[in-house]
């Protein structure tokens, strides 16, 4: 048995073969794990539970929803992307949303779960920005709109974020060596788990002598990735298309 790591994912209507390729993950691997844990930027955009049920999501909803009624825990850490999946979800799905960093003890291991935006902390102009998304006050005005202009703002901020993304040098866009140190400082943990930057890999460094990992999920862009825990350490596992489908333009 093994604890299954997942993130950035970005489903959308666009990439159908990521959501196909997800929802065989659940069938195949995903049912005999002790847990999975999804941490953000799920979906390509979320903006509000009440999508869950539409043509777009019910798939995946239903599949979680599947999944976690056989027992298998589902735990969901909000990204940049999804920060407005809220109670109706948790309801329908039965996934349990978690808020960052989120700590547990991962077979004996003081682990630390994150998105990782928070981390980059040189992305000033970013941060303010997140700081205003996240705030109840903007949530509740914002989900108070009709879907129609919720999608449409989600649509221009993604817009002006690429735009500004463009033009950022790329080391300003990555994790501040300083904001991880006190995070797994403060939260007494020696592995900090996190995406979002989609530069997968395995970082070990010391804080005060103390040995410490920090793993960055992968993207799934094409093929899928997961990271898989057990007591004997972990691996990552690529996942493809079975059936690799032409995109059609
Ligand atoms: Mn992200």
């Amino acid at each position: 048995m093994a604890t299954l790591f997942i993130s950035d994912l970005h489903l959308c209507s666009k990439r159908p073969l990521i959501t196909e390729l997800f929802l065989d993950f659940l069938k195949q691997d995903a049912v005999s794990a002790d847990a999975l844990y999804i941490l953000g930027d799920f979906y390509e955009f979320w903006v509000g539970d009440d999508i869950a049920m539409t043509e777009e999501y019910r798939p995946i909803t239903e599949a979680l929803q599947a999944l976690t009624s056989r027992g298998v825990p589902v735990y969901i850490l909000p990204g940049n992307r999804d920060f407005l999946l809220g109670k109706d979800f948790e309801t329908l799905t039965g996934c349990k949303i978690l808020t960052e960093p989120y700590r547990l003890d991962l077979y004996g291991r003081p682990t630390l779960l994150m998105h990782g935006d928070s981390l980059c902390t040189d992305d000033v102009e970013y941060q303010k920005f997140r700081k205003q998304v996240r705030d109840p006050g903007w949530q509740t005005g914002f989900l108070a709109k009709s879907l129609q202009d919720r999608i449409d703002l989600f649509n221009k901020y993604r817009r002006i974020s690429m735009e500004v993304t463009a033009n950022k040098p790329t080391e300003i866009m990555d994790t501040n060596q300083q904001a991880i140190d006190q995070v797994m400082q403060q939260h007494d943990a020696t592995l900090l788990i996190h995406g979002h930057t989609h530069r997968p890999d395995e970082h070990h460094f010391e804080i005060n002598k103390r040995a410490m990992i920090r793993i960055v999920l992968a993207d799934w862009d094409g093929d899928g990735s997961v990271l898989r825990v057990d007591k004997d350490g972990w691996t990552v596992k690529k996942l493809s298309a079975n059936q690799p489908k032409p995109v059609i333009h």
